[in-house]
């Protein structure tokens, strides 16, 4: 059976970016929980959830958090699920605070960071992880992905004809 990704963020106030995951995730399928957790405000709940996901059925762990962002890396430090860091923007650095605290993990200990308010391709880079083990996942992600350049041929040629009319 696929495992569950954990869609962690910080504060409610995340939950607006933070939505487009757990969109994504629902449209490809993927089975997820979605929590409200801080690695400041509730640490020791934090920790215990890091250190029991692999238990409860959870294959990756999505974390978004602003600011002193040390969410993804508290979790990263209590587990050995891959955890995808979603930065966000806001605050007086507007999120190159919450990017560096994300990204800039030491040896050992890392987290796959996304761009700033990058919620939608966390989503998508859980979904390639959890494809290694499941093929019909897998083959939903090529389809997505055909569907992708069909779009992007689709507008060349609208592109095109449009200079044609210049
Ligand atoms: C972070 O601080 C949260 O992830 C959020 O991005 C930011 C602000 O939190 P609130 O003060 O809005 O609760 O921990």
């Amino acid at each position: 059976m696929i495992r569950k990704v954990a869609v962690i963020m910080g504060s409610d106030s995340d939950w607006p970016q933070v939505k487009g995951a757990c969109v994504q995730l629902k449209a490809l399928d993927i089975p997820f929980e979605a929590h409200i957790l801080s690695a400041h405000r509730t640490p020791a709940a934090a920790a215990e959830f890091a250190k029991k996901a692999k238990a409860e059925g959870f294959g990756v762990i999505l974390c978004a958090a602003g600011m002193a962002a040390h969410l993804a890396g508290a979790f990263a430090a209590n587990t050995t699920l891959p955890v995808i860091g979603i930065p966000m923007k806001g605050g007086a650095m507007d999120g190159l605070d919450a990017l560096l605290a994300t990204v800039q993990m030491p040896s050992g200990i890392p987290v796959a960071t996304v761009a700033l308010n990058g919620a939608k391709n966390a989503a998508w880079l859980a979904a390639q992880i959890l494809a290694l083990s499941d093929e019909g996942l897998a083959a939903r992600l090529e389809a997505e992905r055909e569907k992708m350049s069909a779009e992007i041929a689709a507008k060349e040629a609208k592109l095109q004809q449009e200079i044609a009319a210049l």
